[in-house]
């Protein structure tokens, strides 16, 4: 196990060596790992195209690292602990060995059904552990993972799985979600309709709730299981081989496949794990993030085991049985490092203190955030009431492009201001922006943060469309990577995210465009334009507010807010239902038929006493109109 940062001067000197010699920085990190033949270089990029490739030459797997390095080591400590839905089902726990067992036996089994080096596999499961098994079993044949989160809907899925021509995918008959227990099968079912590319599909065996069955498409995994071994050697991987596809929202039309490749990947999710939360051997760490987003790619599965940790995962929700859940676990698997998102902890504050303090939490030392900014009532709830003032809350900022935290306090080191990032990451080197592009330089500055140089963890390409990739991520401001967030840097040299400011929304710590959630609004028959903003949500964070225009004179609004409850659901999912829908005369357009945004946002935040200039609107009468049937914020 290579060091951590110790202390406020090495972090200095750490971050002043990774800028001044970033490839001899990287090279040192990443000798510590297994690579089945070292890389030739160590870097060659340029944002223009963009073209970043970190270890050229390099071969190795990553599985090997996450498993077989820590065999002889550590085989028998715990690598993944899992807790299930219910407090009276007994939980399960797998040893690094037998995790290693187990993604071999089903990497065999992917094999048997044809998936080779290179194949796309599509995973829609619940938080259980056949989740990260299935997700190195790729990994270990060199097959590329698409985890799509199990709360999207049929047609979103058969999008995914489309966009990324799937030979397989893998999910359960149901899914345990607090009290409801959800069909996970029938979606696939529905999804694979519309899909030509799939011919497996692999189904685990979890709620016992029946299924339909298409006899040579469809597979049990514990059939499957038990027709192979659990010999199964690591493919050679290249180190810019393809890793996985996320797929993420962006400001306009389809989400995109992010894509991750293997070496950079490793060394970065890794690296940052362990400075980020100081684990030390033993420790019991729980990231509360569900598999399908990115964090918990991260720091569920690749961070974590890559550093020897335990890891755990969770099948439920926060508030089942009750909302002292989380607390619940964390006594009983003396959980010492706990990572969360701001949404979860807003919504437990509101249950209240009583919840907490039912349970011993003398075993957190670390406390994490992440997924969207944290409000100053928050992050003093969470440090007072769930670290008793003496664990350090790590505020950490990044994306599912960036891979890995960019920004965050190193626990117990960084001096903590709260609602700030604090500090960015060795490696990383951010920098503030005006409108122009041009560099704010010097403390008290606020403007669009960029990344000016590559990390190894950033995003390669978007899948199939490497010019989207350009285009939305290196086009804004030449040579530099651009995140889409806002950012102040405060005189004391400080980062404090600000949140989007583009057309992206963050609602409940989920990524959406608004435009994926118009074009959702707009697929009900009588909608025929749609407008969509976030505002200013107590416990979500931001909530979504639809401006809606209909075909004729709406009798029932009700009926047809549901109904567009409902085709939202069907389209994209529940995560993508508008907390407020208005319907409306007319939306306010500028001549050029551009949607003033900005007004809307105004509307929805209640706040219509000064809408600034609407002069170049087209019909500046609507706005009156929006004005008088705006719907309370509260
Ligand atoms: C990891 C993850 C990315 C967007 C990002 C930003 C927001 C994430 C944050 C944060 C303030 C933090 N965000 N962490 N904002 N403070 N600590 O969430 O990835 O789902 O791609 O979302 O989330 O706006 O641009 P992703």
């Amino acid at each position: 196990m290579s060091e951590r940062i110790k202390s406020l001067e090495a972090y200095h000197q750490e971050y002043e060596r990774s800028v001044a010699d970033p490839e001899g920085f990287w090279a040192d990190k990443a000798r510590q790992f297994q690579w089945q033949k070292p890389w030739d270089q160590v870097l060659q990029w340029n944002f223009r195209d963009p073209d970043v490739k970190w270890f050229l030459g390099g071969k190795l797997n990553i599985t090997e690292n996450c498993l077989d390095r820590h065999l002889e080591t550590r085989g028998d400590q715990t690598a993944i602990l899992w807790e299930p839905n219910e407090t009276d089902e007994p939980g399960k726990s797998l040893t690094y060995r037998e995790l290693h067992a187990e993604v071999c036996r089903f990497a065999n089994v992917l094999k048997a059904h044809g998936i080779e080096k290179g194949d796309r596999v599509c995973l829609y499961m619940p938080m259980i552990p056949e989740l990260a098994i299935s997700v190195l079993a790729c990994a270990r044949i060199g097959a590329v993972h698409s985890v799509v989160f199990a709360g999207f809907s049929a047609s979103a899925l058969a999008d995914r799985i489309n966009d990324a021509s799937a030979k397989a995918v893998l999910t359960s008959d149901g899914n345990f979600r607090g009290k409801k227990s959800i069909p996970v099968k029938s979606v696939v079912d529905e999804a694979l309709q519309q899909c030509t590319s799939v011919s497996s599909c692999i189904v685990v065996q979890r709620t016992k709730d029946e299924v339909d069955w298409t006899p040579g498409r469809d597979f049990w995994w514990h059939e499957e299981r038990e027709k192979v071994t659990a010999d199964c050697a690591a493919e050679t991987m290249d180190a810019e081989d393809m890793l996985f596809i996320l797929y993420t929202s962006g400001s306009t039309g389809k989400p995109k496949g992010v894509v991750h490749t293997i070496g950079g990947y490793m060394v970065y999710t890794e690296y940052s794990f362990r400075n980020v939360f100081q684990y030390e051997d033993g420790d019991i760490y729980w990231c509360t993030a569900d598999i399908g987003w990115i964090t918990g790619h991260s720091y569920i599965i690749y961070g974590p085991l890559l550093a020897g940790a335990t890891t755990m995962m969770f099948e439920g929700v926060p508030t089942y049985p009750d909302a002292g859940r989380f607390w619940q676990i964390v006594e009983k698997h003396r959980v010492n490092i706990f990572y969360t998102a701001p949404t979860a902890i807003r919504a437990l504050q509101a249950f209240g203190e009583a919840y907490v303090e039912k349970y011993d939490l003398s075993s957190l030392k670390t406390l994490g955030s992440v997924g969207e900014p944290i409000n100053k009532e928050a992050w003093e709830w969470y440090y007072e009431h769930i670290g008793k003032k003496k664990c350090p809350i790590v505020d950490t900022w990044w994306q599912t492009e960036t891979g890995g935290i960019m920004i965050s306090p190193l626990a117990g080191i960084t001096p903590l201001k709260p609602t700030y990032a604090t500090l960015p990451l060795p490696g990383v080197q951010p920098m503030l922006v005006d409108a122009e592009g041009k560099e704010l330089t010097g403390n008290g500055v606020e403007g669009n943060l960029c990344i000016k140089f590559p990390w190894p963890s950033i995003l390669r390409t978007t899948y199939g469309d490497h010019e989207r990739c350009r285009q939305t991520y290196f086009s804004t401001y030449p040579d530099m990577y651009f995140t889409g967030d806002g950012c102040r840097r405060d005189e004391d040299g400080y980062y404090r995210i600000l949140g989007r400011v583009d057309d992206v929304i963050n609602v409940s710590g989920h990524r959406m465009g608004t435009a994926e959630v118009e074009n959702a609004i707009n697929e009900h028959p009588d909608v025929i334009e749609s407008a969509v903003v976030g505002y200013p949500h107590e416990i979500k964070g931001q909530g979504i507010y639809a401006f809606v225009i209909c075909e004729e004179d709406v009798t029932d609004e009700e009926k047809l807010r549901q109904e567009i409850l409902g085709t939202v659901t069907k389209v994209i999912g529940p995560i993508a239902k508008p907390d407020k829908i208005q319907v409306v005369r007319g939306l306010p357009k500028t001549r050029s038929g551009k949607i003033m945004r900005r007004i809307l946002r105004k509307v929805a935040e209640g706040d219509v006493s000064n809408l600034g200039d609407t002069s170049t609107l087209l019909d500046p009468g609507v706005v009156e109109d929006i004005k008088s049937g705006a719907l309370s914020s509260a």
